[in-house]
């Protein structure tokens, strides 16, 4: 499986609650000397690394500029905030309609990417209503400038941001489109799934199948690119990702947030803590916690709560995620009127069809699957293109 280099705290997208980032007023003047030092820098290794004119890139960095209001969101994130609020503004009934309005209509790419990746419906409708509510919200900020502000002003995810900028004028060079031209999140993750540029040279694939790899425009390429990106990061199909538990009184669970899966259950068991839902002691597993609203909930991860996390690190963002996708599974089989969220408690926690391996077996009304999980990694190619809303001879 192919990993994104370095990847920290953000995987993909963080294009939710940006409207709470202001985008310009009363910024405070930026470093303006490192500025020019470090943009200098950067355009001396790529002309050397990868041929890249350094003056046409003198010419793109004089039109770029820092935005400290950038740098603010990056230090309060929106999936900072306690899980019952999270949840609220993203497993919700407007979430919920839009999800099920969008199935319908990319029904076709969504079942084509279930059978191609093994990733259902609903985990990749619900990952790109988080990320951008379904293709209406996909960011205000130029890229370059997102890109630039955090690679050059933001020490603490410098290295980060500065490889993604990199990546960012290779991506632009494949595709052909003008690097000042694209809008995104105050990340510079771009498009509906709210790729970062290394994730979109790396996971995007054409799935509409006319030539270009287009995350702005084509849901159908975002469909796809999202069910890939979750079946290169190891999704496995018709499994659990997350098991609710319970824990013994004297237990301290007093910061447990880990995501990795790597201690067995039968171990978790010996702490006291017990998945409220038929698990082998041999699965490996995380245990974590979320705030809800009336206290702690304990809540057991396994291998796909983990691959969710590869798309953004928050423990929130992922259950609200699996949340969300238990939603709208239950929407689209439910006849009648406008679908309304479930409770917290009612809600189906695998992330997938009922009857299909899931750790909290029960009915099967739903039809059977099957195995679809196949690798191909050779559907996309560098070599495929964007649209070029501007060209220009600066390559
Ligand atoms: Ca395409």
């Amino acid at each position: 499986m192919q990993r994104l280099i370095g990847l920290p705290a953000i995987a993909l997208g963080l294009c939710f609650g940006l409207a709470a980032v202001p985008s310009s007023a009363a910024e405070p003047d930026p470093d303006t000397a490192g500025w020019q030092q470090a943009i200098d820098s950067f355009i001396e290794e790529m002309a050397g690394k990868h041929q890249f004119s350094a003056a046409a890139l003198r010419w793109v960095f004089a039109q770029v500029k820092p935005r400290p209001g950038i740098i603010r969101a990056m230090t309060a994130p929106a999936t900072a905030r306690p899980w019952y609020e999270f949840r609220a503004a993203h497993v919700n009934r407007s979430l919920i309609e839009g999800g099920v309005s969008f199935w319908r209509r990319h029904a076709a790419a969504l079942a084509r990417a279930r059978r191609e990746y093994g990733v259902p419906e609903e985990i990749v409708v619900a990952t790109i209503g988080i990320e951008t509510r379904y293709g209406r919200h996909t960011g205000s900020f130029r890229v370059l400038d997102a890109l630039a502000t955090l690679a050059f002003q933001h020490p603490p995810r410098a290295e980060f941001f500065r490889r993604e900028l990199e990546e960012y004028l290779l991506l632009a060079r494949e595709s052909g489109f003008d690097p000042l031209g694209v809008r995104g999140s105050y990340a510079g993750a771009i498009g509906i799934p709210q790729f970062l540029p290394s994730s979109y040279r790396a996971y995007a694939v054409d799935f509409d199948r006319d030539g270009k790899r287009d995350l702005v425009a084509s849901a159908a390429d975002a469909i796809g690119s999202v069910a890939h990106y979750y079946h290169r990061f190891g999704w496995k199909e018709g499994e659990a990702a997350t098991v609710p538990a319970s824990v013994g009184g004297d237990l301290d669970t007093a910061g447990a947030g880990t995501i990795r899966p790597d201690t067995p259950v039968g171990e978790l068991r010996r702490r006291g803590i017990t998945p409220l839902a038929p698990l082998p002691d041999d699965a490996l597993a995380a245990f974590f916690t979320v705030e809800g609203e009336s206290g702690p909930e304990y809540w057991i991860g396994l291998n796909n709560f983990y691959v969710v996390t590869r798309y953004n690190r928050s423990i929130n963002y992922a259950m609200a995620v699996l949340e969300l996708a238990d939603e709208l599974h239950a929407a689209m089989r439910r006849p009648g009127p406008a679908p309304r969220p479930r409770t917290p408690e009612g809600a189906r926690r695998s992330g997938e069809t009922p009857g299909e391996g899931s750790a909290a077996p029960g009915p099967a009304p739903g039809p059977p699957r099957g195995s679809y999980c196949r690798a191909k990694a050779t559907r996309w190619s560098s070599s495929s293109r964007m649209p070029i809303r501007s060209p220009m001879a600066w390559l």
